[in-house]
C-alpha cells in the first residue's frame, strides 16, 4: 500500500481539504478517498484552529471507511485526560487549570451544548493507536523510543491502544508510564542547564527544551534545541551531560513523525526519518504531507504542502 502521511492539523479544516484536493483525493459519499492510496494522519487534529469538528468528522469518516489510518497526538491524549475523572481525588486526570483550559478552549467551545458529541469524539480518540508499525514503515506522533514501546507492550500487552490503567498511570509524573507517553507523544525533553530559560511563541517561560533526539551530532544544548530561532541566543552552548538521544540508526525502517513545528522548506531529518508538522497553527505556517511509495530512503521531493488558508 502507498500512503500519504499527513501532519498536524489543529482545527484547520479548509487547509486540510485543500491538501487532500492537491493529493487527488475525491469526496465520494461524503468521504475523501483515493483509488490507489490511503492517508495516515499523525495526530494533533484538534485545539487552536477554527474548525475542530469538521477536521474530526473528515478524518473519522476516512478512517471508518478504510481510506485512512491515524495515530494519537499529544493533543488527543490531553483531550482524553481532560475528560477523564481522576479516581484518586475527584478532579480530572488533566487538571482544569486556567492554562490547560485556555489551551483547549477552541475544542471545548466546539462542543458547547453537545455533550453526546463530546463523549463520542473522546471515545474515538481512545481508538487511535499510539503508534503504527508496518513491515517497512513506522508512524508515531513525536518519538519512536523502542525502549518505551517495549516496556508498554511488556506490562500492558501488545496492543498499541491506550488502556484506562495506562492512561491513569501516565497522568502521575512519579510513574514510569508518565515519561514513556511523554516521550512517544511529546518527544524527548530535557531540563535546560543552570537556570536557563526561554519564552515560547505563546509567551510562556520554558525551563525544559525539546531535543533533536535523532541527531547524534547534537551534543550541546544549543545544537540539540528544537524551538523558536529567536530563543537560540538564550540556550547554552554547554555540552549536555544527561542522556538526551533516542537511538534510531539509519538501518531502521523509515519513520514519519509530526509535532515539531518545523519551518521553511520540508526535508527529511535523517535518511530514514521525516517530520510532517510545518506549523499549521501559526498564521504563516503550512500543512504538510509525505507521499510514501515504499521507499526506505526518504526524499525531500516527496513532500506536498499547502500554505495555511485560515485567516
Ligand atoms: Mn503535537
Amino acid at each position: 500500500m502507498k500512503y500519504d502521511i499527513i501532519g498536524d492539523i489543529h482545527g484547520c479544516y479548509d487547509t486540510l481539504a485543500a491538501l487532500l484536493d492537491k493529493l487527488d483525493y475525491q469526496i465520494i459519499d461524503g468521504c475523501y478517498q483515493h483509488d490507489s492510496r490511503k492517508v495516515i494522519f499523525v495526530g494533533d487534529f484538534v485545539d487552536r484552529g477554527p474548525k475542530q469538528l469538521e477536521v474530526i468528522e473528515c478524518a473519522k469518516a476516512m478512517v471508518e471507511a478504510g481510506h485512512a489510518l491515524a495515530v494519537m497526538g499529544n493533543h488527543e491524549l490531553n483531550a482524553i485526560a481532560y475528560a477523564t475523572p481522576d479516581p484518586k481525588d475527584g478532579g480530572y486526570l488533566r487538571r482544569h487549570s486556567e492554562h490547560n483550559q485556555r489551551n483547549h478552549q477552541e475544542f471545548l467551545d466546539a462542543f458547547e451544548g453537545k455533550p453526546e458529541k463530546y463523549t463520542e469524539v473522546i471515545d474515538w480518540f481512545y481508538q487511535l493507536p499510539m503508534w503504527l508499525e508496518f513491515d517497512n514503515l513506522r508512524i508515531i506522533h513525536a518519538c519512536w523510543d523502542q525502549e518505551a514501546i517495549t516496556r508498554i507492550k511488556t506490562e500492558y500487552g501488545e496492543s498499541p491502544y491506550l488502556s484506562e490503567p495506562l492512561l491513569i498511570a501516565s497522568a502521575d509524573p512519579k510513574q514510569w508510564e508518565y515519561e514513556a507517553l511523554e516521550t512517544l507523544l511529546k518527544g524527548k525533553e530535557i531540563r535546560l542547564g543552570d537556570g536557563h530559560s526561554y519564552l515560547d511563541p505563546s509567551g510562556i517561560r520554558r525551563y525544559n527544551m525539546r531535543v533533536r533526539w535523532w541527531d547524534a551530532t547534537a551534543t550541546t544544548y544549543r545544537a540539540a534545541f528544537m524551538g523558536p530561532k529567536a530563543a537560540l541566543p538564550h540556550i547554552s552552548t554547554d555540552t549536555i551531560e544527561e542522556d538526551h538521544l533516542v537511538d534510531y540508526p539509519d538501518t531502521e525502517k523509515p519513520l514519519i513523525i509530526g509535532h515539531y513545528w518545523m519551518r521553511g522548506t520540508p526535508e527529511p531529518l535523517a535518511p530514514n526519518i521525516a517530520c510532517v508538522d510545518y506549523s499549521i497553527a501559526m498564521s504563516d505556517g503550512k500543512i504538510c504531507a509525505y507521499r510514501w511509495d515504499g521507499e526506505s530512503v526518504l526524499s525531500a521531493d516527496k513532500y506536498v504542502t499547502v500554505q495555511r488558508l485560515e485567516p
